[in-house]
């Protein structure tokens, strides 16, 4: 309960005043005035107060404010809790990929006006595309099932978690009525325990949010957004899936002002690396490659991106450090895959390249012609082509791992 209410409560039922709007109203605002003294008072206060449901108290923290949404109606349910505060944060795309286990909670996100729910081929590629939605835009979301698509979309959120991204990885977890009954479900190991996904994710998310009731899931979703923007590291949030269609008080009623603390960047700093950065690039010969992934699902939300796929026959990096013939790998007519996986829907142009020359009218057409085409161009190198600094990083790297055991 806010503290506003229990004010409000404390005055009618042992004061005996009388619970009139006007009284309503007098709470709210000397509860207000209070908070924002204190707050200026005690800059410490703010961050505590803001936990009450308080006004923004900091200079430095900004509040997203809710407009109210009408009690008992499709607005006020779990789901489109969940979707307003992602598109409140700035979150316009969640990739996705449908289990059994989330499609109501879909439904909710595909009703919120202003999010766009991108499909995605598979858990690994919808998280790595939310990777790069967070790098992009700040934030990023996906959405999979529980534990068979958790566990497939772990790796991309590991990654999330080792370069600093918030993203927010959502999971339609089991019926809440299954959690304590030590069944085995459908998608699980085979064994009576549903907390085999929580484990893993607890090792690479600054926040797990198991939401399997109401009452606690609006201050359980809110804690789990805010904590991933503020720390700037991915957050799990699993939802029952028989929960988001469900409207409670706590998604309508009075507007709880959403608190984040901006991340505070050091200007002169972040001038300098960004300085550096781009002497750096503008210094680099090689050509930033780009593979390809998910590339039909580009294709169907219109992406105009140039990809280059630098068929070089195998694994260079690895050819580096310790070569063998796994390290070769069976050529495949790439350009044809796209054209397959194009099959004549949306605008695609594809080519081969061998020479430089080829290179540069491939790349003149994809920003000319073809500009508003997914533009794939393959360059085919030879498979030592690479920098000297790859070179010599495939000595040290093994040089190091086959050092010799300690002698025990
Ligand atoms: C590869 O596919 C392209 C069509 O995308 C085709 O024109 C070309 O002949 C194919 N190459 C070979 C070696 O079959
Ligand atoms: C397991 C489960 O609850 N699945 C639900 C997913 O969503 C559909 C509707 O889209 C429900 O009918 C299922 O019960």
């Amino acid at each position: 309960m806010p503290v506003y209410d229990m004010m409000e409560s404390f005055l009618v039922k042992k004061l005996n005043f009388k619970p009139t709007l006007r009284l309503r109203i007098a709470t709210r605002t000397s509860y207000v005035a209070l908070t924002m003294f204190l707050a200026m008072t005690f800059p410490f206060f703010g961050g505590l107060l803001s936990f009450f449901g308080g006004l923004p108290t900091n200079g430095a923290v900004s509040t997203v404010q809710n407009s109210a949404v009408p009690y008992n109606s499709v607005e006020s349910t779990l789901g489109r809790h969940l979707a307003r505060r992602l598109v409140q944060i700035g979150v316009t795309d969640v990739f996705s990929v449908p289990g059994d286990f989330n499609l109501t909670l879909l439904d909710h996100l595909i009703a919120e006006p202003g999010l766009n729910l991108v499909g995605c081929c598979n858990e690994l590629n919808a998280g790595y595309a939310a990777d790069g939605y967070a790098r992009a835009r700040g934030v990023g979301a996906c959405v999979v099932t529980f534990t068979v698509g958790g566990l497939s979309v772990l790796n991309a959120i590991a990654g999330a978690c080792s370069e600093n991204l918030p993203v927010i990885c959502i999971v339609g977890g089991p019926n809440s009525n299954d959690y304590g009954t030590n069944r085995i479900l459908h998608h699980t190991i085979g064994l009576p325990d549903f907390t085999q996904e929580l484990r893993c994710f607890q090792t690479v998310t600054c926040y797990q949010a198991v939401v399997n009731n109401l009452e606690d899931a609006h201050e359980l979703i809110d804690t789990a957004i805010s904590t991933a923007l503020k720390e700037s590291k991915p957050v799990y949030i699993s939802v029952s899936c028989n929960l988001p269609a469900i409207p409670h008080p706590t998604f309508s009623r009075e507007p709880v002002p959403f608190m984040l603390s901006p991340k505070v960047s050091n200007k002169m700093g972040l001038e300098a690396a960004v300085e550096a950065a781009a002497e750096f690039l503008n210094k680099a010969v090689k050509p930033v490659m780009v593979t390809a992934q998910d590339v039909s699902t580009m294709l169907r939300s219109g992406q105009k991106s140039i990809i280059f796929l630098i068929n070089n026959g195998g694994y260079t990096i690895e050819v580096e450090i310790h070569d063998g013939p796994y390290n070769v790998i069976k050529n495949w007519n790439y350009t044809a895959l796209v054209d397959a996986i194009h099959n004549g829907e949306g605008n695609c142009w594809t080519t081969k390249v061998r020479y430089e020359e080829e290179l540069v009218e491939a790349i003149e057409t994809a920003t000319g012609d073809k500009k508003d085409c997914l533009c794939f161009i393959e360059v085919i190198v030879h498979k030592d082509d690479t920098s000297k600094e790859l070179l010599e990083w495939g000595s040290r790297v093994s040089a190091a791992n086959s050092r010799p055991p300690n002698p025990q």
